[in-house]
């Protein structure tokens, strides 16, 4: 199994699953992640998801043997199986926690960026590999790192294909931020398992709003906070909140969407 799904109650784990490949990406892994998100998603129970990789890398990206190949058109066409993976990961309405467990290359780099929340381990690096074999940085890459560390350095990691330290990534702000390698895993599954217990709905409407802020005005954001902060409110996980503050209490949010 190309992608292992561990249900933890609130959240679940999915695992990429091709280690003597440090997980780099087929046709067949893209579909069975696809097959785990929608299962996430359909499932009200499930609310985070944590996504890792097996052994001692996160992603290679793209399994370069699987296109040795292949025409142009066919690289092209094999995006249309990576897209909906970043467009999905990114409408999700729960949180996507990413624990980098070691290096994340071209692809496999950007689908890490393209989660809610992302811990590092420090051993772990973020290469943009693809102009190392003469190809433009796909799968968001364009679009997440400019708007993460800006385009000075986003221009450098695209032309230069350099390894770039998680612990540079977390000081320049491409994560959330590092941990020991020894400690990574227990800390993503903290994570995950207090967001799985946060107000799911509101959490799910933050996502929506920070992703409108990319292509809004600030009056057209104002507008849009707005319009979620009553769809917020009319949560139960609201009034619980509320009635948790003022009981002095903490709150115990039912996390329905
Ligand atoms: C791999 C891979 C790999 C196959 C390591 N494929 N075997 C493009 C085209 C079309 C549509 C879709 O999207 C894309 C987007 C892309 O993702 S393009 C970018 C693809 N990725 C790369 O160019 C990265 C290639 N890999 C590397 O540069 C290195 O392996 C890194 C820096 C990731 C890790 O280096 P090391 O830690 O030194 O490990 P290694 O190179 O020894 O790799 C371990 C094994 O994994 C090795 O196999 P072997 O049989 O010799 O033990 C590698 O051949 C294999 N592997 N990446 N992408």
């Amino acid at each position: 199994m190309t992608i292992l799904v561990e249900n933890r109650g609130g959240y679940r784990v999915l695992t990429l699953n091709r280690p003597e490949r440090l997980n780099a990406l087929t046709v067949e892994m893209a579909g069975a992640l696809m097959e785990a998100l929608d299962a996430a998603e359909a499932d009200p129970k499930c609310r985070a998801l944590l996504l890792t990789g097996a052994g001692r890398g996160f992603c290679a990206g793209q399994d370069l043997t699987a296109i040795a190949n292949a025409s142009p058109a066919r690289i092209g066409a094999l995006l249309e199986q990576y897209n909906p993976l970043i467009r999905k990961i990114c409408a999700l309405p729960i949180p996507v926690v990413c624990a980098v467990n070691g290096i994340a290359a071209g692809a496999g780099a950007n689908l890490a960026l393209a989660c809610d929340i992302v811990l590092a381990g420090r051993s772990a690096g973020f290469v943009q590999a693809f102009a190392k074999i003469g190809l433009v940085p796909d799968c968001g890459g364009t679009w997440l790192l400019p708007r993460l560390v800006g385009q000075a350095r986003a221009r450098a990691l695209a032309m230069l294909a350099e390894p770039l330290p998680a612990e540079t990534a977390a000081e320049w702000g491409m994560i959330w931020r590092t941990v020991p390698d020894e400690e990574l895993i227990a800390e993503a599954e903290a994570l995950a398992d207090r967001l799985a217990a946060g107000p799911t709905a509101a959490l799910g409407l933050i996502k929506q709003a920070l992703d409108q802020s990319t292509i809004n005005s600030l009056d057209g954001q104002l507008d849009f906070e707005r319009d979620l902060q009553e769809e917020a409110a009319e949560n139960a996980d609201f009034a619980e909140g509320l009635r948790a503050f003022l009981a002095k209490r903490p709150p115990k949010f039912a996390g329905g969407r």
